[in-house]
């Protein structure tokens, strides 16, 4: 096996002290998407998160096509396979697995009106990131054999109604209040759960005595348990899916009574571009004009509310807390969401570049790799261990860098796949990484990260 030696000065923290070349890396993140398939499902990684995750599973769509359109395809329909009948793609798919909580009985959504029947789920969403991924997954298809090619094809054409119910489930249900963002009812949607963004939404989540008991197995696994969320947190993770179980998973009673009800800016920019790749996708194989318009319709609202949440001075994108009525000024990764989607005026979207690049972004001087981090370095409470108040995240780095390449930023999207590939050159595959040491965090052998890293290999 081909290693590079690192200097000792880079080994430091608790990363391996080796960089594996790009041929090795490869197949070391092929091998961990292999072994995290259980034969059904990839799982998120194998003791965390021993199920499938909605966003998870369209990034491990992308770096399957790398190694077999087929199964990648497989992976897409066994998600939307469990889509709700309003056209909610639930943000686990459970297994069998028992090792993580909250797992289906805690979540009890088999009496949802709207669940679906043949699988158990949990009760709310994760980012619109799957027309992305079916979109990659046809161009890598395209790229293959002829036979990978019509395969490919006729999925997408089976897949674009599913993706176009889905698109307006979060149309209808979750885009309430006049500012036009998509709207979370639980940071676990957001995906950047623990992430400062939501520190003063969940103040106001008060968890009620009829809170049922339970025993957290996410601290069991983790070696540092400092790194996840604090108990605290989890109670009110807990009581907003009581409320929601309570309402039967009826999203217009959620939507107006649940404790938490937040704008979210990062999603509603991948939720615009989203639209964009199925508008291309539906052109393309033939769909309803009506629903290209639906589409294009929605793609504009959306851009134009991320447009309209960025603050006058910084120029970063904010979330707004929909119960509150008040914008969120914590600065985060998210702030930069106008990058990912556009429409921002020239100027804001010029500072927001200069600011990404500055030294307190991508251009710190003790980043390991250039990349941004969850947080900015600079910023009070910035924690570089701390589950989304911190650490790099290598999808996050895909999707900036996906963006900034079909935006025609190609020397950007250079930048982001090099800090990428530097960041995860160690082979652990890590949940998120210690943005001075490169230290893997979390979970090891993430299938998100394996299969990230497989695409950025592949595309070099
Ligand atoms: C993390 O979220 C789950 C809850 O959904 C957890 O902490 O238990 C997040 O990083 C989320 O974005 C990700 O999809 C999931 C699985 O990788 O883990």
């Amino acid at each position: 096996m081909t290693v590079d030696v690192t200097s000792s000065a880079e080994a430091s923290g608790d990363r391996p002290p080796v960089r594996y070349s790009e041929p090795t890396l490869a197949a070391r993140a092929a091998r961990v998407l292999r072994d995290n398939d259980t034969g059904a499902v990839i799982t998120a990684a194998p003791k965390l998160y021993p199920h499938m995750w909605s966003w998870d599973a369209a990034f491990i769509s992308i770096g399957l096509a790398r190694l077999d359109v087929r199964r990648a395809i497989t992976e897409l329909e066994t998600l939307f396979r469990a889509q709700w009948r309003n056209g909610m793609v639930p943000h686990i798919v459970f297994t069998e697995a028992d090792a993580y909580f909250p797992g289906p009985d805690r979540w009890g959504t088999e009496n949802a009106q709207d669940g679906p029947s043949n699988v158990r789920t949990s009760g709310i969403c994760q980012p619109p990131v799957h027309a992305i991924a079916v979109q990659r997954v046809l161009e890598i298809a395209r790229r293959s054999s002829p036979n990978e090619r019509a395969d490919a094809e006729r999925f997408v054409r089976g897949i674009w109604p599913k993706l176009y119910a889905w698109h307006r489930w979060l149309v209808e249900y979750r885009t309430p209040g006049s500012a036009g963002l998509v709207a979370i009812v639980h940071g676990w949607e957001s995906g950047m759960d623990n992430s400062p963004r939501w520190d003063v939404p969940y103040d106001a989540v008060h968890p009620g005595a009829g809170l049922p008991p339970y025993v957290r197995k996410d601290v069991r696994v983790v070696g540092d348990p400092s790194e996840r969320p604090t108990d605290r947190e989890y109670d009110r993770y807990l009581w907003l899916i009581e409320e929601m179980r309570r309402a039967g998973y009826d999203q217009r009673t959620i939507v107006e009574n649940s404790s938490f009800l937040v704008g979210d800016v990062f999603i509603t920019a991948l939720f615009a571009v989203s639209c964009d790749v199925l508008v291309e996708l539906g052109k393309e194989f033939g769909q309803s004009g009506e629903q290209l318009r639906d589409l294009a319709e929605w793609a504009a609202n959306a851009r134009q509310a991320v447009a309209g949440s960025c603050h006058s001075v910084s120029g970063m994108a904010r979330d707004r807390d929909l119960r509150a009525s008040r914008w969120l000024d914590t600065q985060t990764i998210a702030g930069f969401s106008p990058l990912l989607c556009g429409g921002a005026p020239d100027d804001v979207q010029l500072q927001l570049l200069s600011l990404l690049d500055s030294d307190r972004w991508c251009g710190h001087p003790d980043l390991l790799a250039p990349v941004p981090p969850s947080v900015s370095p600079m910023r009070p409470g910035f924690n570089p261990r701390q589950y989304w108040r911190g650490p790099q995240w290598p999808v996050v780095v895909w999707l900036f860098g996906w963006a900034f390449e079909r935006r025609g930023w190609h020397e950007r999207a250079r930048r982001m796949r090099d800090g990428g590939i530097r960041l995860t050159d160690d082979g652990s595959f890590g949940e998120y990484y210690q943005p001075f040491t490169g230290e893997p965090l979390g979970s090891t052998e993430q299938s998100w990260t394996a299969a990230v890293v497989l695409d950025w290999l592949c595309s070099g």
